[in-house]
């Protein structure tokens, strides 16, 4: 299995995060990546490639154009204003307030973000656009007729609704990826979420959608962030009626239970017959997360890897969360590794 990885997500560092009430350094950091990159390097599962410049047509499928045009001008705006610290967001509408974009970066900021978790520096929109290469780079890969690929995003994406950031993500890199395998000639498309916190934006981008299937396993939004989307009775809407599946779980569940929501939603998965898919990848269900309250074990992610390859499909792994820096990259390799052991 091939890793696509680049080294251009430094530049987004030295960025905060409003945690406990205070701002501290934010837990999404450039460390983390780098763990997982040197893992996968030292388990030798394949080369690790440069993404591909695909600029932003393959983004502007999944996200609106005047969302992606203040993304990348959000920093200029910025630094016009005579700011050169960190630019975090921390303005929102309530129900019933007009929806019209403001002119000013400080009202831009909270317009295109629904939490503080989104923080922009020099670098950020450049690591962003490297991201979205990454996962579509994967794609490329599965195109030419790989079995399956390792997008090493980072920052990462599941969060991101089409004209939203929040929860570290910016652009949505597995549903891009998904698209662009649709695109690519791909029938239906599955994306299996398992990071420990729910996927809304992915969920959110593919509600009204029945070619691209989307499967969630997440703490329960009722004690857990993102905490306004990922309950059960989000089954999908209109013709993406019965194409959403979200399996919500309590603080600290652990691998049993864990795993056997992945056997459930590896059975949802299976009856959709989809031709190909991406896993949200996040290993922030460890026991030993910063920020999480589930309790996986190191070795539970090689029987992870192993029951997702059971589904025998073409299949793209996009890096999302996991924030215990010094565990990230055993747990993602293990991942991976249990996944070849079956799938080759
Ligand atoms: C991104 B990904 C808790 C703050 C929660 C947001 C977490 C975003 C996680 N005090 N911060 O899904 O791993
Ligand atoms: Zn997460």
């Amino acid at each position: 299995m091939k890793t696509i990885f680049s080294p251009r997500h430094h530049g987004h560092s030295g960025h905060v995060e409003l945690y406990d009430g205070q701002i501290v350094p934010a837990f999404e950091k450039p460390s983390r990546a780098e763990m997982i990159r040197s893992a996968v390097e030292a388990r030798d599962f394949g080369a690790i490639i440069p993404p591909r410049d695909h600029g932003l047509f393959p983004v502007l499928r999944v996200h609106d154009a005047d969302y992606v045009g203040f993304l990348s001008s959000a920093w200029d705006l910025w630094l016009a204003e005579g700011r050169s610290n960190p630019a975090l967001p921390s303005f929102w509408r309530a129900p019933g307030m007009r929806r019209k974009e403001p002119q000013t970066i400080d009202g831009k900021l909270g317009h295109f973000s629904f939490d503080a978790g989104c923080c922009l520096v020099a670098g950020s929109w450049d690591a962003i656009r490297s991201s979205a290469d990454v996962a579509l780079t994967g794609v490329d890969l599965l195109g030419e007729g790989e079995k399956s690929a390792f997008a090493l995003c980072r920052p990462p994406g599941h969060h991101a609704h089409a004209g939203t950031m929040g929860g570290y993500c910016y652009i949505n890199n597995a549903s891009v990826a998904a698209q662009a395998l649709r695109d690519q000639g791909a029938g239906r498309v599955a994306i299996l979420d398992i990071d420990y916190h729910h996927g809304n934006g992915t969920q959110s981008i593919f509600y009204a959608r029945a070619d691209v299937v989307v499967c969630n396993i997440h703490s329960h939004p009722s004690h857990e962030y993102p905490y306004f989307l990922g309950y059960e009775d989000e089954t999908g809407t209109g013709a993406g009626e019965g194409c959403n599946a979200n399996f919500p779980l309590p603080w600290g569940t652990g691998f049993e239970t864990w795993s056997s929501a992945l056997d459930d939603a590896c059975r949802r998965i299976e009856a959709w017959r989809p031709e190909a898919l991406v896993v949200s990848l996040g290993v922030d269900t460890y026991k030993g997360d910063p920020i999480s309250r589930f309790r996986l074990d190191s070795r539970n992610y090689l029987a992870i890897g192993a029951r997702i390859a059971r589904l025998a499909l073409p299949t793209l792994f996009v890096m999302e969360g996991g924030y215990a820096v010094e565990a990230i990259g055993v747990n993602v390799a293990n991942t991976l590794q249990g996944f070849i052991e079956i799938a080759g």
